[in-house]
Formats: structure tokens, sequence, C-alpha cells
């Protein structure tokens, strides 16, 4: 089996149309000679690892395919972070170069733009034959140290992760799926890897907005999409029609009531549980499943998944899980990653997540430890104690809430943060209490404050 699948795809379906965005487009054939002569000019850089800050383009998709017929391992960067935050990421990971499609400035790094690769020498190249274990792309996920973690996801891995998708979502080469997850996120990126397995067609759109996504879903006849739910919140708030055959929901939790007002416009949604660890989705349940408002997010029955009888922490093993983070350890029990998450799973094989840690908040699909924001606090002098706690908001999910014990100058204190934090990692409120609690160890317990401050 080879994992030169570009190659594959343009001699199995040369003409099948590869890529879609605006209102360029480009078959497979193209696609392997845009990205083979794109190649050509990477190879001046001798890259065996480099950063991508990249936006849902074309011309992200030529990089990518690119940089994997020589080889390279792709760092993908969030492109909301500040430049410190990347800055970090990348010393993590030993990266010094970063190839732009959007514009962008990191301390100590040097940043090359999408469009200046074509004035770099020619050169001709052996197109790389990747090995299973290989690195293509690198995920962060934040930690709970406030640094985040490093993800190789292999070749084997996204493979592993599309056979499986593919399973449940029937996709073939005649199937087009949308790509409105950003790309550098594992919802955005897996698609792109299941379109060239697939010798399907990929349609590419930059930003999520509702008008313009029910015209694309109708407009190129899409069969497949992914979204975060409050993608499809949006969604649901104008009328459209589409072809839809399935729709990936992830990322965050869900309610019932989502999902049933997506089933009542006729949309084949499927609730899911993914990680960027795991190189996206591996449980599912579809809409034809009437367990589907029950709040379970799939079936075991395809994945070696259980639950540590002790701790209640989800457990998953498989070809499609990272073997361990780049920088730091990965939680492991018997081959099983240790997910860290509290889950249950009835005696009908369907998985429930009770509550992802309580160290984590998911905003719209974006991962926020509040251990980040409270460094950050900390780091504006005047500040003894501060503890962040995560409240439900109807937009977001979830947000983080900043609990102080003593005023502050809001204005100086957020003007602060946003130097240091991305723009959705922002409290989006701050309160003053008489005392933030602390355990009998003397840390600040961020349980005990939620629950004092609000009721759960
Ligand atoms: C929802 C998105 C598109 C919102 O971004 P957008 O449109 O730029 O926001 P605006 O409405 O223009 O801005 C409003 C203000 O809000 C701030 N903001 C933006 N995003 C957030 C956020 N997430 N939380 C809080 N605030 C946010 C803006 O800065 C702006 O501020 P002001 O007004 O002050 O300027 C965007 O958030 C988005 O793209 N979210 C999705 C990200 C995502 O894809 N996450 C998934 C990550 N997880 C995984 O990949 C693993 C699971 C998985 O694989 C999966 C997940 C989903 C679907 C499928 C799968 C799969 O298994 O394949
Ligand atoms: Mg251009
Ligand atoms: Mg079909
Ligand atoms: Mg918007």
């Amino acid at each position: 089996m080879s994992y030169k699948w570009l190659e594959t795809a343009s001699f199995t379906y040369p003409d099948n149309l590869a890529v879609k965005y605006k209102d360029e487009s480009l078959t497979y054939q193209m696609l392997y000679m845009h990205a083979h002569s794109l190649g050509t000019h990477l190879q001046a850089l001798k890259l065996k690892r480099v950063g991508l800050y990249i936006d849902n383009s074309l011309d992200s998709v030529k990089l990518i395919h690119g940089l994997m017929m020589l080889g390279v391992e792709m760092v993908m960067l969030n492109t909301r972070l500040t430049p410190g935050e990347l800055k970090n990421q990348l010393e993590d990971v030993s990266v010094t170069t970063v190839i732009a499609t959007l514009p962008a400035e990191i301390p100590g790094v040097e940043v090359i733009q999408y469009d200046d690769l074509f004035q770099l020498e020619t050169q001709t190249f052996i197109v790389n034959n990747p090995q299973p274990d290989d690195i293509l792309s690198i995920m962060f996920t934040s930690g709970t140290t406030g640094r985040a973690k490093a993800v190789p996801q292999t070749y084997k891995n996204h493979e592993a992760s599309h056979l499986n998708c593919r399973q449940h979502f029937n996709y073939d080469s005649d199937s087009t799926w949308l790509m409105v997850n950003p790309i550098f996120h594992i919802s955005g990126l897996s698609i792109l890897f299941r379109t060239v397995m697939t010798g399907c067609t990929l349609i590419v759109e930059n930003k999520f907005d509702e008008a313009r996504v029910w015209n694309i879903l109708s407009r190129d006849k899409v069969t497949h999409t992914s979204m975060v739910p409050v993608m499809l919140k949006r969604l649901m708030k104008i009328e459209g029609t589409h072809h839809l055959e399935g729709l990936l929901l992830g990322g965050a939790s869900t309610t019932p009531s989502l999902l049933e007002k997506a089933m009542n416009k006729n949309l084949p949604v499927y609730n899911s549980f993914g990680m960027t660890e795991t190189c996206s989705q591996i449980v599912q349940i579809s809409y034809k499943d009437e367990k589907i408002l029950s709040g379970t997010v799939g079936n075991i029955q395809d994945y070696d998944i259980k639950v540590d009888e002790n701790t209640g922490e989800l457990l998953i093993k498989g070809d499609s899980v990272a073997n361990g983070y780049l920088n730091a350890d990965m939680k492991k029990e018997d081959g099983y990653f240790n997910t860290g998450d509290l889950a249950e799973i009835d005696s009908e094989g369907y998985l429930y997540i009770l509550d992802r840690r309580t160290d984590l908040i998911i905003s719209g699909g974006e991962n926020i430890y509040p251990k980040e924001i409270e460094d950050a606090v900390y780091s504006l002098s005047g500040v003894d104690r501060c503890v962040v706690i995560k409240k439900d908001d109807e937009e977001w999910g979830s947000v983080p809430v900043l609990l102080l014990e003593e005023e502050v100058d809001e204005a100086l204190l957020l003007n602060h943060l946003s130097k240091h934090l991305a723009k959705y990692k922002l409290p989006k409120e701050i309160h003053y209490v008489d005392k933030i609690i602390m355990t009998s160890t003397g840390k600040i317990s961020r349980s005990q404050n939620q629950k004092m401050f609000l009721g759960r």
C-alpha cells in the first residue's frame, strides 16, 4: 500500500475534480503537476520540518501536497495565536522556518510567503515514498501545564482515521467534501486527506459565513462536511437547500436540541467524538440511530475503547492514535491513550462523554486551558491571586471567566492579556469575589471556585 496518495489519485482519477476554491479548480492530474512544480522550488529550502501559517485556500492545498512530495513534516499553526504563542510552539518543535499564505511576523523565525517560493531556484527531485510511521503533520493541543503539547500525526494515523471515517460516511470517488473548519485543525486537515485518499472533490472555504456555506452546499452539490456546534447553530439561522449525505459534528459537546433542529431541516447529522491525538473522529452516531438524542457520541463497536474502572477516564487504542507527544509524556495504560476525559459506556456499547477534563474549556471548538490565562494574568504586576473558571455560554458552548479578589484596571488588564493570548482565550467576564478558595494544601481549586461562583 503506497502512501503517495496524490500520485495514486492522479493515475486512477486524473480527470476527477480534486480541489475547488472560490472560482479556481484543479483536477487530480493538474493538482499533481502544480504540487510537483512547487516541489522543485521547495527543494531549495532543504527542509526536514516546517511551520505552516496558512488559511483555507487553494495555495495551501498545493503547498501541503508539495511538501508531502518532499517528505517534509508540517507544523500546523493556529493563525489566531499571538506571535509570542507561535514562537513558543515553534521553539518546542525546533522549527525556524515558516511558510505563510497570510501576512505573518513571528519573532526569531524566518517567514517565507507562499508567492515568494516561486523565486527559489528549481531542482529536480525524486518524489518521497512515505513510510507508515513517518510524521506527516504536527498539531498543538493545549496542555495542563499551560504549554501546548505537540502531537505528531503519521501517515498511518491519517490513513487509519480515513478508513474508519469512510466506513461510516460511505464517501467514494464521486463524493464532494467541504472543508470550512480551519486547515490547521485536524477537523479541517483530515478532510484534505480523506479526499485525496478517495479521489473525490475537496471544496475549500475560508470563513464560516452561513449564507455562503448554504450557497456552496447547494451549488457544488456537497455530499459531506464537518462542523463544530457553533457553526451548525449559525447555519440553522437561515434556510437553504443541500445534497448532503453526512454532516460530521464534533470538536465540542452539542445539545440534543441542536441535533433535533438540524434533523428537522433534513440535515444528515452525525454527532461524534475525536481529538487531535486520534487524528479526528473515532466514534460517531448517525441521525438514523434512535439514540442520537440521548447524548451519546456513538457506538464503540469498531474501535478499541474502554473506560478505566477506577478513574472513569476514557482510554483509546488504535492505528489513528498518535504514538506520543513530541515535547511531553503521553499518559498511557496498557498501550491505551488516556484522554483524561470522564466517560461512560452503556450495555449496548454507546459512549457518553461525561465531562471533558475540568481544566479544559472548549469555546467554539477552540481549546483553552485556564492556566494559560492565569499565567498571563500573573505576568501583570499587582495581581496576587486569580482563578479562571468555565461558564456555559449560549453562543460558544463554554467560555473562560476570570475571578479576582482585588479591583484592577480592567482595560489595562485586557490590553495586557491580548498581547499574550489569542483573542478567543480572553476572559469573557471578570468578577470580584471576597475570597478565592484554596485547598488544604494551599492550592487554588478551580472546581471549588467554579462551584462556589456558578453553583455547579
Ligand atoms: C466558529 C468560528 C468559525 C468562529 O470564528 P469567526 O467566524 O472568525 O468568528 P466571528 O464571528 O467572525 O468573530 C466573533 C468574535 O469571536 C471571536 N472568536 C472567534 N472564534 C472564537 C472562539 N472559538 N471562541 C471564542 N471567541 C471566538 C473572534 O475573535 C471575534 O472577536 P471580536 O469580535 O472581538 O473581534 C471559529 O471559532 C472556528 O473556526 N471554530 C472551529 C475550530 C475547529 O474546527 N475546532 C475543532 C478542533 N478539534 C478537532 O479538530 C478534534 C475533533 C475533530 O476532529 C472534529 C471536529 C469537528 C468536526 C469534525 C471533526 C472530525 O472528527 O473530523
Ligand atoms: Mg496567490
Ligand atoms: Mg456516491
Ligand atoms: Mg463571522
